[in-house]
């Protein structure tokens, strides 16, 4: 094999974010800067020469230019083997389980998650390790440190690789091995769920289901799954096909990029389930019929019925989820006396307690839930976990969901986004509530007493790692809390996340619309960062 090292210009804006290096592609498209990035994480990375490298993507805009890109570069660095999804397609989780199965060094993933895809729009690279789970903060912050020296890149002379037939190659001693991207997956979620049960109670039209692939990677997992193996109609995956501009759409589960799905699940002709998944498939959106359940809560509802899982059936080691999730998790794990840990936004945060046995659910209040199955957050474990749910409760979405609130309260959440903030502005905000938070203990406003207001530093008990400055906490007296940080996925300005709670105890209050429930925090919220009065706007980008 013919190894060239290539001079290279050497790129300063290469620091991964809350989940791998994103940019505009034409930032990607720049000479040499996908190469730097990837020959920075190998320069970082020891002793891997012989071993295996997973390599897949959500086939969005520059995927297969960049595999191509990315096997002659791992060639020339000493794998001894790569293994690739077909088509160059992995979802993120399917990427996390491979890694695991075969047991491989790490993996590259390209995506942008649910930023939308296309030419002008974004792409993303990261890198997760033996565990299949994301490279911790010691690492990222390595790549980042030697991408900004870095001087050269070795890349080898080879053919483009044929990414679509499933098989293996040699080539002088690499092997290449392209693998159906959706067999080990669908064979993992059958070893969790109880397919025969689900099979009967769709087959015999107990659950009728709609599931919204957003023509995102998940559709090619969700028709396997969904269709071929529990015998799901052929029209209950909408957006199946996998495009790489996502039909020109946000590939992100919510009520408003998911309109079509929230309007059908919201009307008379409604399934009894509704969901959706983001372009790498690790979110999930959950509806019922004329029922949207929140993030948050569905961590809860999860955790709170685990033991009906085949898998979980033994009951949960405990819980984590990530700081500006709602509490709604905090009270199962409290009922339940298991262990709740609170870690900062980011999957990564939530590998240790994984490996450590410490929990068995996880997630975020961003659509995202996962457990000790894989190393990622993952969009059809969860969608199969309620099918399970709602199978074996022989209950609706809407009843779960209620009869949930009616034995813990209902945790009132929602999430302001102010995307595409001047991050001048952004910053400023930022430095503000710095200094505010140190005199906000003790003050009154209205029936809000402020308990605690802190700067969030995690303490990782595994390995002893500190993470600083994870964002704004205002807790209350009264349990209602108020979060402020910084978006580290977007690629275009700074986006301002609000995330504002209220426990409502209740059952004749669970009723409310979550805008009217926390008007006077979403007020008081205000009051602390300015956002609106500083921005001239009047309404948050997105609200969730
Ligand atoms: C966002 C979410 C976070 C999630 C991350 C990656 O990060 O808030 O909870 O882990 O996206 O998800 P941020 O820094 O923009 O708030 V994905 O599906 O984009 O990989
Ligand atoms: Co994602």
């Amino acid at each position: 094999m013919h190894i060239k090292t290539i001079l290279t210009q050497t790129y300063h804006d290469q620091n991964p974010g809350t989940s791998g290096l994103r940019k505009k592609v034409k930032v990607f498209k720049q000479r040499g800067y996908l190469e730097n990035f990837v020959q920075s994480i190998f320069d970082v990375l020891p002793d891997f020469q012989g071993k295996s490298l997973v390599i897949g993507g959500d086939g969005r805009y520059f995927n297969r230019e960049a595999i191509q890109i990315i096997i002659k570069i791992a060639a020339a660095n000493g794998f001894g083997e790569l293994i690739i999804g077909q088509n160059g397609l992995l979802s993120t989780p399917a990427a996390s389980h491979i890694i695991r199965k075969y047991g491989a060094f790490g993996g590259l993933i390209l995506s942008a998650s649910h930023n939308p895809a296309g030419e002008n729009e974004d792409f993303g690279i990261k890198y997760n390790v033996n565990n299949g789970g994301p490279a911790p903060e010691k690492d990222t912050l390595a790549f980042f440190e030697r991408s900004k020296v870095l001087e050269s890149y070795k890349i080898a002379d080879l053919p483009d690789v044929n990414l679509d037939a499933v098989g293996s190659q040699d080539i002088d001693g690499l092997k290449i091995t392209i693998i159906d991207s959706v067999n080990d997956y669908a064979e993992l979620m059958q070893s969790i769920f109880d397919f025969n049960l689900l099979k009967q109670s769709i087959q015999n039209g107990f659950i009728t289901l709609s599931f919204d692939a957003m023509s995102a990677v998940t559709g090619s997992y969700a028709k396997r799954i969904l269709i071929d193996l529990l015998g799901a109609s052929e029209d209950s995956v909408r957006n199946g096909i996998p495009l790489e501009d996502f039909g020109g759409h946000h590939p992100d589960p919510n009520l408003i990029h998911a309109h079509e799905l929230a309007n059908l699940m919201f009307s008379e002709n409604a399934p009894t389930f509704g969901a959706a998944s983001d372009g790498d498939g690790d979110r999930n959106m959950i509806m019922g019929k004329g029922i949207f359940v929140t993030p948050s809560d569905s961590l809860a509802i999860l955790a709170a019925n685990a033991t009906l899982i085949p898998a979980y059936s033994a009951g949960l080691k405990g819980v984590a989820r990530s700081m500006p999730t709602s509490q709604a998790v905090d009270r199962v794990a409290a009922r339940y006396n298991i262990p709740c840990y609170e870690t900062p936004t980011g999957w990564k945060f939530f590998g240790n307690l994984l490996d450590a046995d410490k929990i068995t659910l996880c997630g975020e209040e961003s659509f995202g839930t996962g457990s000790q199955h894989v190393r990622e957050k993952d969009g059809l474990w969860a969608v199969l976990f309620w099918l399970n749910l709602i199978a074996r409760r022989r209950q609706s979405v809407a009843e779960i969901v209620h009869e949930h609130w009616q034995k813990f309260g209902r945790d009132i959440y929602s999430r302001h986004d102010y995307e595409a903030v001047e991050s001048e502005i952004a910053n400023g905000i930022m430095a503000s509530l710095r200094e505010q938070i140190t005199t906000l203990v003790g003050q009154i406003f209205g029936d809000y007493v402020v308990k605690y207001a802190d700067e969030f530093c995690y303490h990782d008990s595994i390995d002893g790692s500190t993470s600083a400055n994870q964002g704004f906490r205002i807790g209350f007296e009264n349990g209602s809390r108020i979060v402020f940080r910084l978006s580290g996925t977007g690629t275009v300005g700074a986006t301002l996340r609000i995330y504002i709670e209220r426990f409502e105890p209740d059952a004749t209050k669970h009723n409310q619309d979550p805008q009217i429930a926390l008007a006077e925090l979403i007020e008081l919220a205000e009051q602390f960062c300015k956002v609106k009065q500083l921005t001239g706007r009047t309404t948050p980008t997105v609200i969730t």
